[in-house]
């Protein structure tokens, strides 16, 4: 069986292979992305209000235009002095989508009047598969930590180098792995697994 990741973000998609690649149930299954197989496939308009409604939409395009079982996530940080935003508009909320540095230093120049201490925050994502028969799973995942204005490490994307974690480093400075056993959307991913091996093999 085919199993389609429904992302054109190459951050997200290096790390869902990682999550894949980890799981010895999914060693038959063919994992490949929409931006790398299905270019052709239009871009599906997130617009829904909530990780669950924006990952279902785009699940479900992609099942339906490949006929294929789909694999999508929708993600964002949520800063709790901002009362969860940027949220669902993570990926544009400096007005260029997937802006990564332009995004930081709009919410670092947001928040310049606030303590460090009160900058909680949590990346949230949830996680949808979608069959072509209609068939749909959902789940969550998060991971709770603390936006810093000293931005450090290169590595992941978005929001990593200001989100620090209690050990002190920034989630660009945690490896792939590392940042998967942590992370929001390395636990959703964890949780839909069992499905994926229900109803895929
Ligand atoms: P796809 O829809 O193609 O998957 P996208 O980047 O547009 O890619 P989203 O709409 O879910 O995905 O937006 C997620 C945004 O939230 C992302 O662009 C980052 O700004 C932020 N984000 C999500 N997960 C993150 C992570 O692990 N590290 C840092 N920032 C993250």
């Amino acid at each position: 069986t085919r199993l389609v990741l429904a992302t054109r973000n190459p951050g997200k998609l290096r790390e869902l292979r990682q999550l894949v690649a980890q799981v010895p149930q999914l060693a038959g299954l063919d994992v490949v992305s929409v931006g790398e197989s299905y270019p052709q496939i239009e871009e599906t308009v997130e617009s829904g209000v909530t990780f669950e409604q924006n990952a279902t939409l785009k699940a479900r395009a992609v099942a339906q235009a490949t006929n294929l079982p789909a694999i999508a996530d929708d993600s964002g940080l949520c800063v709790d002095i901002l009362g969860d935003c940027p949220g669902v508009f993570s990926a544009l909320w400096s007005g260029t989508h997937g802006a990564d540095q332009a995004n930081i230093d709009l919410l670092l120049a947001q928040t310049i009047d606030v303590p460090v201490e009160q900058l909680t925050a949590r990346f949230v994502s949830c996680v949808v598969l979608a069959l072509p028969d209609g068939t749909q799973r959902a789940h969550f995942g998060e991971v709770r930590g603390r936006l810093t204005r000293d931005q450090r490490g290169t590595n992941g994307f978005g929001y990593d180098p200001i989100f620090e974690l209690p050990d002190g480093r920034t989630l660009a400075e945690f490896t792939d792995g590392e940042k998967n056993a942590i992370s929001h959307r390395g636990n959703a991913f964890r949780a839909v697994l069992p499905d994926l091996v229900t109803l895929l093999t």
